[in-house]
């Protein structure tokens, strides 16, 4: 697979806006959005750094993957995204070299991007994600 870039770093919060007292306020970073993303029940916002991103994700309900990894291990650093060329053909790529896909195939993420997950169980004890999009 061709990884290109270090799309995003996702960071989970209890509370969205007392994090952004944080990174806008104290680390006077700009954030490009805030939105929804219904299918991983999460309110997210993104912060670009460089090249990069830090995603800060609040759950929105009490069985949100995110909602589940505070009650278990706290705040912190929940998942590293890389940025792929072609989603499906790194899936395929990384089912055939024995990884755990929690996505077999792309589904719809923040602002439009293609996105997959594989099992931290498989990647070292490590959240990753990829990701496809056109920016
Ligand atoms: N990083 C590393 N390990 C993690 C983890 C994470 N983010 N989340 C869970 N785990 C570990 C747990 O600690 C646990 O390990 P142990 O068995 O050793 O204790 C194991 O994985 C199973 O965890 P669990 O709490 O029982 O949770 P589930 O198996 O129900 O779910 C996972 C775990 C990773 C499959 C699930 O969180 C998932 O599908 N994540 C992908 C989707 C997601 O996280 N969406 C939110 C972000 C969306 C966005 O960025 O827009």
């Amino acid at each position: 697979m061709k990884i290109s870039k270090v799309d995003h770093i996702g960071i989970a919060v209890k509370d969205l806006e007392e994090a952004l007292k944080l990174y806008r306020d104290i680390l006077q970073l700009e954030v490009t959005g805030v939105e929804e993303v219904p299918d991983q029940k999460v309110k997210v916002a993104f912060i670009p750094v460089g090249e990069s991103k830090v995603e800060l994700l609040e759950p929105t309900t009490d069985d949100s993957p995110v909602a589940k990894f505070i009650a278990k291990r706290g705040e912190g650093i929940h998942h590293i995204t890389f940025r792929v060329d072609n989603l499906v053909k790194a899936l395929e790529e990384a089912k055939a070299a024995g990884i755990r896909l929690i996505d077999e195939t792309p589904r719809l993420g923040a602002g439009g991007a293609k996105i997959a997950f594989l099992h931290p169980k498989s990647t070292g004890g490590v959240l990753l994600e990829l990701c496809q999009r056109d920016d």
